[in-house]
């Protein structure tokens, strides 16, 4: 198993999945969620209509129609509401981290190989870039040890901070 750094695009990998920093509608929005609906194409709406929506920390699956993506994870990030330094005061952690465990649990299932995350929460939802970026390390290390399928866990860094901080951690 490998834990790797790639920077740019989400939309644009060629891997088996990509996650979504989705909202609890799972109908679209701004940021990443904007660009993966915009490169898969209106019938990813769709799709996203029968699903009924997805609590936070929670993950859900589609096809990823007109991306190089086989599949879209769809998972929507805790609203950050502390402090910087200071922690979440609404379980903010825990709940990132089930992001990320949940869409990895969700690749196993369906026997994927590879799977690439944004960082998620640090835009719209405000979450700490470094805090997020360690749950997001510390998580994915953790389910590494027991994947199956399995092969490659993609950290997607779409801004130079992002990609800084994360180079770090993996090299740590
Ligand atoms: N590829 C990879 N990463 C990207 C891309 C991209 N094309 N575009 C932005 N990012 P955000 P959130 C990075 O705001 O904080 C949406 O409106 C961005 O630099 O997309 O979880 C949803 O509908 C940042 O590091 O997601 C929700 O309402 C990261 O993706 C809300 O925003 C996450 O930023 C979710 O907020």
């Amino acid at each position: 198993m490998k834990l790797r750094l790639d920077a740019g695009d989400i939309t644009q990998l060629y891997v088996d999945a990509i996650v979504n920093a989705a909202k609890k509608s799972l109908l679209g929005g701004g940021g990443v969620d904007g660009a993966i609906h915009r490169a898969a194409g209106p019938e990813l709406l769709e799709e996203c209509k029968t699903l009924g929506g997805c609590e936070t920390g929670e993950a859900k699956i589609t096809k990823g129609y007109d991306l190089p993506a086989k599949y879209v994870i769809h998972t929507v990030g805790p609203i950050w509401s502390g402090k910087e330094g200071y922690g979440g005061d609404n379980n903010e952690a825990e709940l990132l981290a089930s992001c990320y465990i949940n869409s990895l649990q969700l690749a196993e299932k369906k026997e994927l190989r590879s799977i690439a995350f944004p960082c998620i929460s640090t835009g719209a939802y405000g979450y700490p870039k470094q805090q997020a970026a360690m749950i997001a390390v510390n998580a994915c290390k953790v389910f590494s040890n027991r994947a199956e399928s399995l092969r490659e866990i993609i950290f997607c860094c779409y801004d130079d901070e992002s990609l800084a901080i994360y180079r770090q951690l993996l090299t740590d």
